[in-house]
């Protein structure tokens, strides 16, 4: 019996560490009101052709019909050298997993970014910590090419130690160990706003 287990184990095991994108886990029974509110960006593992580099902070809203929206904000660099304070929005399109989304995202100004991405919601305790990952252009092999993942804290202090326990099994589990930079608070967004 004990064999079968420890078989399971490391079936389950190396399940989460394949790093294909469609063995990926999500936050089970995720519940959208409990995530909204602000939450501060700690560390970023960033996609090709970064864009939001610190100072992210991102609020999440429910509106009436159910559907979560948010607001960001986070110091960029466009146009090679202009550094400035973005402030960004986006809509999500529900999927048939409750932690996955498709997130559209724009500007306050046309000359920011603007994109469709997937956004996926790891882990979270609703009161800490949340992780979120997304993959723009999964490989022919099934793993990602192109990806990023915010670790997201409630507290513009960082994480609890007990937290970045758990944030750092997350990023091995997303084959991102090693990948992440920390994201700095300096007040940057509060001083320059687009
Ligand atoms: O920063 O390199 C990057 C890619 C992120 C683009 C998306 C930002 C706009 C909306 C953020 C909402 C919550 C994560």
């Amino acid at each position: 019996m004990l064999r079968y287990v420890v078989a399971l184990c490391l079936l389950a095991l190396s399940w989460a560490q394949d790093c294909q994108v469609s063995n990926i886990q999500v936050m089970a029974n995720f519940d959208r009101t409990r995530y909204a509110g602000t939450w501060y960006a700690v560390a970023k593992k960033d996609p090709d052709g970064l864009f939001l580099i610190d100072n992210v902070v991102a609020s999440f809203t429910i509106e009436e019909d159910g559907k979560m929206t948010a607001r960001a904000q986070g110091r960029v660099i466009i146009l090679n050298n202009w550094e400035m304070c973005a402030d960004m929005f986006a809509s999500f399109e529900d999927t048939a997993d409750p932690a996955k989304f498709r997130m559209k995202y724009w500007g306050a100004a046309s000359y920011l970014q603007t994109g469709n991405d997937e956004h996926w919601v790891i882990d979270t305790d609703y009161d800490n910590y949340a992780v979120h990952y997304s993959c723009r252009l999964v490989d022919s092999d099934g793993t990602c090419l192109d990806s990023y993942s915010f670790i997201f804290s409630r507290h513009s202090t960082g994480l609890r130690p007990q937290d970045v326990v758990l944030a750092t099994q997350k990023k091995r589990d997303l084959c991102l160990y090693g990948k992440y930079r920390r994201v700095d608070h300096t007040g940057f967004c509060t001083q320059n706003s687009s």
